[in-house]
């Protein structure tokens, strides 16, 4: 059965799986080579057997954060079908690790005593404990952590049919290519929700130009990961995977590719517009292109649909009907930022003092500059938690000067080589309860810039979050407000806060918003991107990478950026450092 499947996705869940089982157990560095293992296996755009039947064991060696030990897993799973460390694993502690730690609050320890006490295995026995009182009664849990449990719960019930942005597409540019590769596919691209690149994603919608449909859904039906075919015809195919997710493609002639891309794009209130606008000129659009009577006029590009139509070319990201049709019809499109603006992240961890990952803070730094670099940036920023967070580690103001010093040593370096690029010294400080800063301020002076932000006590009336926050960006040192909303994508809601009172403080004291890249995070969000950059407020796109590979989110903090309307002039990093660091309180 493996043979029949890509192993990297599956493979990609057992390692991730086995992390999380290793460090239930305390053990160290392994879970970390684990985890990393996994998120490489899941972007490898070559499937792992095909690589292994190459080139055998020390070819597998060659894909990054694969190592000896872990090459000889992956050939025993391709050999055997399964995983003996695994297999073991899970025999002593049989639970859904995956499904439990999607919990807020629930990591793999908790998992182990939940187990161990109340033979808790999946989501429906923890819910059920949760509901009779009996988590509250475990050592290290309580009444609140009880509760927290089950509002996690219901709030992943109300967004479980939706699936992250960032869990999806990765693999489904993976699967973009392994269409492209097909000979009788002229053009393929992903539509819908991901070519919008919404936050989250109900099903993707492959659509491909071709005259051979047949090959493409007989391709497409046998890809890896498919565990269910919904329907399978000449012009569309519906499929769901092993992740949960469906996709569904369609073909058409090439000729009709840009009326697919168009009208699969959506969003369906956007294409009801348009549709009406074609309508009012005497023409007819629909999937297959823009017509007057029998006659097709354009089909093969987006664009010429849009121009026949009396408008500019819309970018997907703004195809929501907010707006935008009106906006093209006038020529009034913002020029959106893109990936390629962006110069450089400040919101980096390196975990200084803690040793994550089997590294020292020291060695992360330098990894973290050596992917800003090939990422092309000119500048990095370390922003560590500060002491306030002791879980997290947080560096004190002694700790803080030493990584400072530190910096300040591998910049020489850099001085040396003779290359422009820097790492910056920053910190994301803590806003306690009553919006002071954890950190001493002659300590937040003597660094390059400060990230400040919640990190605890989150329920708070309106007032007083508000209240809070507003004292943070009227501290002198603090010019970043990171994460300012604090949503966890289905995890929870936002802080209450009055985001109109903090943009006008925003406005006045110069503090700068961050656009949190991480995809459980994407906060601001689009509709509140879009605010901040009506009333002119600057912003600012991190990816809050607590590992170097974690940079790369950076991708999803600039889409929504794109869906909140938002071009280079309202975000800083888009500048080289000295003018970056200029546009700082
Ligand atoms: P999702 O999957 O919930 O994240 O959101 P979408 O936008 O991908 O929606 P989906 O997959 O139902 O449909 C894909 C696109 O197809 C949608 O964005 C626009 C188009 N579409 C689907 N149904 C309709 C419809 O009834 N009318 C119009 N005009 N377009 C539709
Ligand atoms: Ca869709
Ligand atoms: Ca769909």
């Amino acid at each position: 059965m493996y043979n029949k499947i890509m192993p990297n996705q599956s493979l990609s869940k057992i390692f991730h799986e086995i992390a999380l089982y290793l460090e239930m157990q305390n053990v160290d560095f392994k879970p970390q080579a684990y985890e990393k293992a996994a998120q490489n296996l899941e972007t490898l755009s070559e499937d792992v057997e095909d690589v292994y039947k190459k080139g055998g064991l020390e070819v597998l060696e060659e894909i990054p954060g694969i190592g000896k030990g872990l090459a000889e897993k992956i050939e025993e799973y391709i050999k055997t079908g399964k995983i003996k460390e695994y297999g073991e694993l899970k025999k002593k502690t049989p639970v859904e690790i995956a499904e439990l730690i999607a919990i807020e609050g629930v990591g793999p320890k908790a998992v182990r005593d939940l187990y161990k006490h109340l033979k808790i295995k999946n989501l429906e026995d923890l819910e059920k404990a949760a509901k009779t009182g009996k988590i509250r009664e475990l050592p290290r849990f309580g009444v609140k952590s009880e509760q927290k449990i089950l509002e996690s719960i219901e709030f992943l019930k109300k967004s479980n049919n939706r699936f992250l942005l960032g869990d999806i597409f990765p693999r489904v540019r993976n699967i973009k290519n392994r269409l492209r590769e097909l000979k009788s596919a002229e053009k393929v691209e992903a539509c819908g929700s991901i070519r919008r690149q919404k936050e989250t994603i109900g099903d993707v919608d492959f659509l491909v130009a071709s005259d051979n449909p047949k090959e493409i859904m007989d391709f497409f039906v046998s890809l890896p990961g498919v565990v269910k075919v919904w329907g399978k015809g000449a012009t569309k195919t519906s499929v769901r995977t092993r992740n949960g997710f469906d996709m569904d493609i369609r073909v058409v002639p090439k000729e009709s590719f840009g009326a697919g891309l168009q009208y699969f794009t959506g969003s369906k209130e956007h294409n009801i517009v348009l549709r009406k606008i074609a309508i009012d000129k005497g023409l007819k659009l629909s999937e297959y292109g823009l017509f007057r009577g029998a006659k097709m006029l354009a089909g093969e590009t987006e664009e010429e649909i849009y121009h026949l139509l009396g408008m500019d070319y819309i970018e997907p990201e703004l195809r929501e009907n907010q707006g935008e049709i009106e906006a093209a019809i006038k020529s009034k499109l913002p020029e959106l930022i893109e990936l390629s603006d962006i110069k450089g992240d400040l919101h980096c961890h390196s975990h200084w003092g803690a040793d994550a990952y089997g590294r020292t803070g020291k060695k992360i730094i330098e990894e973290m500059a050596k992917e800003a670099i090939a990422l092309g940036y000119e500048y990095v920023g370390i922003s560590d938690h500060t002491k306030f967070l002791h879980i997290e580690h947080g560096l004190d103001e002694k700790q803080l000067a030493e990584q400072r010093k530190y910096i300040d040593k591998l910049n020489s370096k850099f001085q040396i080589q003779n290359s422009k690029f820097k790492i910056l010294r920053g910190c994301e400080a803590n806003i306690m309860a009553d919006g002071s800063i954890d950190i001493k301020d002659e300590s937040l002076a003597k660094l390059d810039y400060v990230i400040a932000g919640v990190h605890s006590q989150m329920k708070m009336t309106k007032e007083k979050m508000t209240e809070r926050i507003i004292k943070a960006m009227k501290n002198p040192h603090v010019d970043i407000i990171s994460h300012p909303t604090g949503r966890i994508l289905k995890q929870r809601d936002e802080y209450e806060i009055d985001f109109d009172k903090i943009l006008t403080v925003a406005k006045e004291t110069g503090a700068i918003l961050e656009i949190n890249a991480n995809p459980y995070r994407l906060d601001l969000n689009d509709k509140n991107i879009r605010k901040a950059k009506e009333i002119g407020i600057k912003m600012i796109i991190n990816s809050d990478a607590h590992q170097p590979e974690q940079m790369r989110f950076m991708e999803y903090g600039v889409s929504q950026a794109r869906r909140g309307w938002a071009g280079k002039g309202d975000i800083i990093n888009v500048w080289p450092a000295d003018k970056m660091l200029s546009m700082l309180k």
